[in-house]
């Protein structure tokens, strides 16, 4: 069977990996998910019990949870090298470095901002303080990320790889939080213009507006979550 990537919209951290997954270019198909909706319910909770995605049902049928753990096994089948380096060379460390940086505290920087926002019973106080804990936050990891990018044309080399379809998904939330000032990072704005014209980018966006955009005809299509739980579930 063709893998099945679960992403989540809106604006997911899994847009990057079904960006990845097209620009691979192996078969492979898309199930839709509304986080909002359809995710904090018992059936969503056996397909992944912290409820969250990106979740990847693979090729045998076995579910895999963590951004990190699928664009592994993305990475081991990208034998043609279009997202990934050659193992055991300096550039796939790299990768992997930024990789981690981006999924570890870049992202969680922005937890307490979507807590504050997602809070069933508002407190504005609480809501108040972390909202300028997780600017701070946010603020403090793009310094670092900032620091960290280099004169190439993406984030881990020349050309389009895994550390920035791990990054396109996240790095939008700072504006959705008005989190930064996006003038103080100059060359992550130009790396994320970079990414975002990239045709498998474009494809991913398109995917997460509900369009059906012309890809690589790589995607067979989309699966209903509900018979991704009916078929694949624990
Ligand atoms: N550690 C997980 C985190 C995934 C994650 O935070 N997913 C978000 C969407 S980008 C989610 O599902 N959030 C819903 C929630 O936690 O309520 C990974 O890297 O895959």
């Amino acid at each position: 069977m063709e893998p099945i990537l679960l992403y989540g919209f809106p604006a997911g951290s899994s847009m990057g990996l079904v960006a990845a997954f097209e620009r691979v270019g192996q078969p492979y198909r898309l199930c839709r998910v509304d986080m909002l909706a359809e995710m904090k319910n018992d059936a969503y909770a056996r397909i992944n019990g912290r409820q969250e995605t990106p979740v990847l049902i693979t090729d045998e049928g076995k579910v895999l949870t963590e951004t990190m753990a699928i664009a592994a096994w993305l990475e081991a089948r990208d034998s043609e090298r279009r997202v990934s380096f050659e193992q055991h060379t300096p550039e796939a460390d790299r990768m992997h470095q930024l990789m981690a940086f981006v999924n570890t505290g870049f992202t969680a920087a922005f937890s307490p901002l979507w807590v504050a926002l997602e809070m069933a019973s508002p407190d504005p106080a609480l809501q108040a303080t972390l909202r300028d804990f997780g600017r701070k936050a946010v603020t403090e990891r793009h310094d670092r990320l900032e620091a960290m990018i280099t004169d190439t044309d993406f984030l881990a080399g020349d050309r389009l790889t895994l550390a920035d379809t791990t990054l396109i998904g996240v790095a939008r939330w700072a504006e959705y939080h008005e989190a930064i000032d996006g003038a103080a990072y100059p060359k992550l704005a130009a790396l994320r213009r970079r990414i975002e014209a990239d045709p498998a980018v474009r494809y991913a966006l398109g995917v997460e507006d509900g369009e059906r955009p012309v890809g690589s005809g790589a995607c067979l299509g989309h699966v209903p979550l509900a018979e991704v739980i009916e078929r694949y579930a624990a």
